[in-house]
């Protein structure tokens, strides 16, 4: 429809015929469901016309590609955003009104494809959104997990865990690509056998189990330039026929065996956020992906040229943390044992084709396997990492002689583990953070000793979203209204958003731009009513947080503070307060006990808040279920407030600040992770800045922390709320409910020191933020000002220029055009 060009009858036809061959069935008989897949097989075909002209160009003039390798993909629907993307949303919308479908409806039946668990996959997911819409070429390779992130259901306050089925009524959208399955192996051993001929050893796996990996395209739709990039994900299948006969003839067992391996390798996603579970599954699924991909990147390399010692010439291969390093040992595996360079060829060619990207400094996240789980799964591969580790200790003390400390800290295979990170510094030959400030933590704390010695590497690379779904989409009132100020440079171009400047003096403009907000906040509030019941003031503050649930992220400090709020009314009937409505989202990792209690806290307070008729409403707490994408962007469009509240260092960058922000919602927050440039481009008197610094706290952790009972003894408001989580007060009497978040604030834990995310610390600075937050928003006009031009300043935070920042510093790609 839109490299030919848009035809209303024709798509109308399209999609009844889609109705009729998959269901037989009329427009007026089919399912919500059935309709969402017969539209979406209509929009899919334009698509595959886009795609097979990207392909052509690509054959054509074999550009530098980036192979953008992650555990998690966060995609949300693909639906609304293709149809933007394809710039025919309205058409469409249009098209199906005249069959009396509304394109809103088919959207809601779209399950999101949940393949991540939050900040980390969703940025996955917004370059891959860049990539296409800069005209780079890419692919994005994951695995095709039967099972996403897990939906959340909030039960007597607390959160159960429901499997996300998200295939169940088939993906539409995506291609099966039988023709491009690979083996991967695991385990068994590893036979050295000398070739005379060439004269080197051969290292022959054998006695393994292996899975096949089939690969499903997903088609990734820049926006209005007819660029269709891949996201390749990856789905195992036993392999039941060759391999039986090579070793194992007859061996019942080890099919069984193998079959069960194919089934559980992806079966689901883990749901543990910036945390090391340390599972075996876990590096299978690593292994799984990495050696597919990197299987299929050499044989498509392999098609054009004959020299792999060039491989780095034409590919690149981005690490999304360090789930994918394996790509190094893998690497180093074909070129050698493959290909058949040496050693020296080997990692010239890998080490400069691998890059990795840092996401977190939080120590529990750091992937440490242990050296029996990894050489009994991966035997070659583990052969590799001692190789590449005995040189690279050869290296330090070539450099720092006598300086065993230096070998300590940085050898790859250390104290019975394979420190993953240590192996993605040593081979990357780019190493970024992902915001300023975490760049500088990681290049002066946490990875000094290899700054030291590969100053060259570390490079930093803030994070961005995307502006097509999280505006154009998610928020079409505000979208609108941008485009009929500044023109639509801005879906492209974000930086035109600075056009916006001169309507911040604008008394009309601003009460239009006010009324979008509110318009929102109403759409929210409706989506608040049908999924809590709970009725909320529109017109009270929005003040949210939505994010995954972590104590580093302080959800704990927001809700102490709501409840420091309540008892403050209550005492004081009369004072003047502006309503406010707190609204919360987050998904906690199942396992993590104090995160699960805070979710219980939030709904308890939530209950006798909401409840209390005395304070009339001026208080309400909202605890949104499922926070996902596709919620994410009503909840965004409708914000006054967003909190970013994480103590300061922990939180890499965020990424929901940006999107905040992009909806006109000015950050209360610490001066953590991508906060700093946030309130850089906004000015601080647009923001609502508190706490303690980065510098403050890493000086107090490197010093045996602080003492929270100082403050828990001499300010009685505080030791008034924090009293409450074992008074009985939001639990019904019981003492112990909330024991532990009690004795996660005044009590240490073995090595655990008493508060060590300073909540007691930072309480009164936040709370002070908070009165500013009132103060502001009484002046709806000077509010409704700092709103606009947190969208004028937004600028910076596209991933458009994060993308085209790694392409200029680290990846260099060619740029692809493709006609219509
Ligand atoms: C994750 O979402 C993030 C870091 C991780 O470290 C793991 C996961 Cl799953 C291993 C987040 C950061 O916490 C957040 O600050 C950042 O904005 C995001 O990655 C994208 O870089």
């Amino acid at each position: 429809m839109y490299s030919k060009r848009f035809e209303k009858e024709t798509f109308k036809e399209e999609v009844r015929n889609n109705i009729k061959n998959l269901y037989r069935k009329t427009i007026e008989e089919a399912s919500g469901q059935q309709i969402f897949q017969a539209v979406s097989l209509a929009v899919k075909d334009t698509i595959i016309d886009n795609w097979l002209a990207t392909q052509e160009v690509m054959e054509k003039e074999d550009p530098k590609t980036v192979y953008y390798m992650s555990m998690e993909f966060l995609m949300g629907r693909a639906l609304g955003n293709n149809l933007i993307n394809l710039t025919a949303y309205n058409e469409v919308k249009e098209a199906l009104d005249e069959m009396g479908i509304d394109l809103n409806a088919v959207e809601d039946e779209e399950p999101d494809a949940a393949l991540g668990n939050g900040g980390l996959g969703r940025l996955a997911a917004c370059f891959l959104d860049s990539l296409s819409t800069l005209g780079y070429p890419a692919y994005g390779c994951g695995i095709r997990y039967r099972y996403g992130m897990f939906k959340q259901k909030i039960e007597n306050g607390y959160q159960v865990e429901v499997p996300d089925n998200w295939l169940k009524d088939g993906n539409p959208f995506e291609i099966r690509r039988d023709e491009y399955a690979k083996e991967v192996r695991f385990g068994g051993d590893v036979r050295i056998e000398y070739d005379p001929v060439t004269k080197r050893n051969n290292f022959i796996q054998e006695n393994y189990s292996s899975v096949r990996a089939i690969p499903y395209d997903i088609p990734i739709v820049g926006y209005g330039n007819h660029v269709v990039n891949t996201l390749r994900i990856w789905d195992a299948e036993a392999i039941t026929d060759f391999h039986l006969d090579a070793f194992n003839r007859g061996d019942y067992r080890h099919a069984v065996e193998q079959e069960n391996l194919a089934k559980m390798i992806v079966d689901v996603l883990y749901p543990c956020d910036d945390h090391y579970a340390g599972k075996e599954l876990r590096l299978k699924q690593q292994y799984f992906f990495i050696s597919a991909s990197l299987q299929t990147l050499l044989a498509r390399y392999k098609k054009k040229h004959d020299d792999v010692r060039k491989l780095y010439e034409k590919v690149t291969i981005q690490m999304n943390d360090t789930h994918p390093t394996l790509a190094v040992a893998e690497l180093m595996h074909l070129l050698i044992d493959q290909e058949g360079l040496e050693w020296d060829e080997a990692w010239d060619v890998t080490t400069k084709t691998v890059a990795y990207t840092n996401h977190t400094i939080m120590a529990e996240a750091l992937e440490k396997w242990p050296i029996d789980l990894f050489s009994r799964l991966l035997p070659r591969i583990y052969q590799i990492i001692q190789e590449i580790d005995r040189r690279f200790v050869l290296e330090i003390r070539a450099k720092y002689p006598g300086d065993e400390g230096k070998v300590k800290r940085m050898a790859i295979l250390r104290d019975g583990q394979v420190k993953m990170a240590h192996l993605a510094i040593v081979a990357g030959y780019s190493v970024n953070g992902v915001a300023r400030l975490h760049t500088e933590i990681l290049k002066h704390q946490e990875l000094r000793d290899f700054y030291e010695m590969m100053p060259q590497k570390f490079n930093n690379k803030t994070n961005g979203i995307t502006q097509r779904r999280f505006l154009l989409h998610g928020n079409p009132l505000l979208a609108e209204w941008i485009t009929k100020h500044i023109g639509s440079g801005w879906i492209t171009d974000l930086s035109e958003m600075s056009k916006l400047k001169p309507l911040a003096e604008d008394t009309k403009a601003l009460a239009e731009f006010q009324d979008i907000k509110y318009r929102n906040k109403l759409r929210l509030a409706e989506y608040i009513k049908k999924h809590n019941g709970i009725e909320v003031d529109p017109r009270s503050i929005f003040d949210v947080q939505v994010k995954r649930l972590h104590e580093y992220k302080r959800q704990l400090l927001n809700i102490l503070h709501v409840m420091y709020l309540y008892n403050k009314i209550k005492e004081h009937p009369e004072m003047y307060f502006y309503p406010r409505t707190f609204i919360f989202g987050a998904k906690a990792a199942a396992g993590y006990v104090r995160a699960k209690e805070t979710i219980k806290l939030i709904n308890s307070v939530a209950d006798v808040i909401n409840n209390d008729r005395s304070i009339n409403g001026k208080i309400k707490v909202v605890f949104i279920e499922d926070y996902r994408v596709s919620n994410a962007e009503l909840i965004f469009a409708a914000a006054d407030v967003s909190e970013q509240i994480s103590t300061a260092s922990k939180e890499a960058s965020g990424t929901g600040n940006m999107k905040f922000m992009l909806n006109g919602a000015p950050t209360l927050g610490t001066m953590d992770g991508a906060n700093v440039e946030i309130v850089e481009e906004v000015g601080i008197e647009n923001a609502f800045i508190f706490g303690l610094s980065s510098d403050e706290v890493i000086n107090f952790e490197n010093h045996g922390g602080y003492n929270p009972t100082d403050i828990y003894f001499n300010d009685w408001d505080v030791k008034r709320v924090v009293d409450q989580l074992v008074d009985g007060t939001y639990s019904n009497g019981n003492h112990e409910m909330y024991r532990d978040l009690y004795d996660s604030l005044v009590n240490t834990h073995g090595r655990e020191p008493a508060d060590r995310y300073f909540i007691l610390k930072d309480f009164r600075a936040y709370a002070e933020a908070q009165q500013r937050v009132e103060q502001a928003y009484r002046d709806q006009e000077g509010w409704a000002k700092k709103a606009l031009l947190n969208v004028a300043c937004c600028g910076k935070f596209t991933a458009d220029r994060t993308i085209q920042e790694y392409v200029d510093d680290i990846w260099h790609l060619d740029h692809i055009e493709v006609d219509a």
